[in-house]
């Protein structure tokens, strides 16, 4: 693993470090702005406070941080590889060029001490997932992972209600911040209630501290922070796009980890842009938020 010097000294001196993951980049917006996407991201983590550390697979190392070279490379290559954390050992192997997802990216910042990860949406269980059994690798992982991933909810693509109790059963745990409603990525309410409210990004820190305590830090915590109201998509728009998108994919017989991908392109082209500006804010928002609480955690 080859942590980037400016991610290193912060760690080695307890300054605050959020993680970054890299298949939003390479396969949840389109290029080439992506990559200036990509920038906007880390610099809001940055204006917050604390060290951005986008995690990625380069030639076969695995990376924690990128240097601009290998930012662009991910974003704008079109042999990078979606790599979830089974593909991990792989494309290590191979020597490959790889984006990874938030179960990846959770794995390897718990592995190199970063507490904090900001994305924009958890993978989760799918809709029919009763017969395809399509569950994102991202719920299993965060059930043994010691990792916060803010997130904007789960996409709306997903079965909502599944992944929570799914969430409930590992032993995952959910926080709304500012509200007490889990987010429904693109709007502000999926629909579902959640249980505990963080009022303030010290809440958050003072949760991740008791996990710290309590033993249970081997499982991961997710915060839920909705998307900003301003940003928030139309939701006659969204769920007449919804329908469709589904549709097209069960047509076009998408299976295994290009569902979501497929699903994410589809909303940008048939909202005209509307979804990938909604997207924008919401990992804005996200990067923000990892980087006050990482700043709460560390003080
Ligand atoms: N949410 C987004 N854009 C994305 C993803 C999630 O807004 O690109 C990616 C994340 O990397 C997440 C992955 O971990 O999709 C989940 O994919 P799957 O359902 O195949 O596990
Ligand atoms: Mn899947």
């Amino acid at each position: 693993m080859l942590i980037h010097p400016e991610v290193a000294d912060a760690l080695a001196n307890r300054r605050p470090v959020v993680a970054l993951e890299s298949t939003i980049v390479s396969h949840g917006l389109p290029r080439p702005d992506n990559l200036h996407i990509a920038r906007q991201i880390e610099q809001a983590v940055r204006d917050a406070g604390a060290v951005p550390a986008t995690v990625a697979v380069v030639d076969g190392d695995i990376h924690i941080g990128l240097d601009d070279t290998a930012l662009e490379r991910i974003a704008l290559d079109y042999s990078v590889a979606k790599v979830s954390v089974r593909d991990l050992a792989a494309v290590s192997a191979a020597r490959g060029l790889g984006a990874t997802t938030v179960a990846s990216t959770a794995h390897i910042a718990s592995r190199s001490g970063i507490r904090v990860f900001a994305t924009g949406g958890l993978g989760g269980v799918h809709r029919g997932a009763r017969e395809t059994w399509d569950e994102s690798a991202d719920l299993t992982t965060l059930s043994r992972t010691q990792v916060l991933v803010v997130c904007a909810g789960v996409k709306s693509i997903l079965d909502v209600g599944a992944t929570l109790e799914r969430l409930e059963t590992l032993n995952i745990g959910v926080l709304g911040y500012r509200t007490d409603r889990f987010p429904g990525f693109y709007l502000r309410d999926s629909g579902h209630p959640v249980y505990w409210t963080a009022p303030d990004a010290e809440f958050v820190a003072e949760t991740l501290r008791a996990q710290d305590h309590l033993g249970t830090a081997g499982y991961g915590l997710v915060l839920g922070n909705p998307i900003p109201p301003n940003a928030e998509l139309n939701r006659d728009l969204h769920d007449t796009v919804l329908e469709a998108g589904l549709a097209a994919a069960d047509r076009a017989g998408v299976t295994g980890k290009d569902v979501t991908p497929f699903l994410l392109d589809f909303f940008h082209r048939e909202t005209h842009g509307e979804s990938l500006r909604a997207n924008i804010a919401l990992v804005l928002a996200n990067a923000r938020v990892a980087a006050q609480v990482a700043t709460a955690y560390h003080s």
